[in-house]
């Protein structure tokens, strides 16, 4: 069993982003899985192509992407991938996304195949907060999200693939009024989650 587990860079002027963080700390093996760790870029498109490859190359049962949900208290796995991008934020690339569909042949949405219930569930167990998402947005995140969903539906009918969306790290917060989770819990959480989604 092999799970390929990717994490944003720095994007929107912070220094520094939880999500590669978090995934370059975790356990190289989460419940005799395979933990293959990537750092993909906030860029639209490019982060898509990045998980392609690294798709193609390890062949993995599952993909987890992660990336920073600031303003969010908890950790939350996603349940839905939604075909829209847009957004005020410009990406790494200095681009502000168009408005409009990822795929125009693609569906509306795709629901994640990853136990998001179960997730929460140990998570929580693990002492830690920790809800469902029912949106990851509409920036790079959610356009990942929905990429590898529809390369799944066309290519690689096998793989269950999903998102983790994480709070901010207190060193990013030290001037803003915004929930702060230290790295270690975000990376707590995370190895629960993923031996709940290998098992
Ligand atoms: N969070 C952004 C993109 C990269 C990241 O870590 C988002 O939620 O879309």
């Amino acid at each position: 069993m092999k799970i390929l587990v990717t994490g944003f860079d720095p994007f929107g002027g912070e220094k520094i982003n939880p999500a590669i963080e978090a995934v370059k700390r975790l356990p190289d093996m989460i419940n005799g899985a395979e933990v293959i760790k990537l750092e993909v870029p906030t860029i639209f498109g490019k982060s898509a192509a990045v998980v392609k490859d690294a798709i193609l190359k390890e062949k993995p049962d599952f993909v987890l992407n992660v990336g920073q949900a600031g303003g969010r208290r908890m950790v939350t796995p996603e349940r839905v991938a939604i075909n829209f991008q847009g957004g005020q934020t410009p990406d790494n690339s200095g681009q502000a996304p168009q408005e409009g569909p990822i795929q125009v042949d693609g569906p509306a949405a795709y629901f994640t195949q990853l136990p998001i219930k179960e997730e929460v569930a140990v998570i929580r167990k693990a002492g830690l907060p920790a809800q469902i998402s029912n949106t990851a947005g509409t920036y790079v995140c959610n356009q990942l999200f929905y990429q590898v969903q529809y390369l799944r539906e066309h290519d690689f009918p096998q793989l269950k693939a999903g998102f983790i969306h994480i709070p901010y790290l207190p060193e990013q917060v030290v001037n803003k009024n915004a929930p702060s989770m230290s790295l270690a819990d975000i990376v707590k959480a995370l190895t629960a989650a993923i031996g709940a989604i290998v098992s």
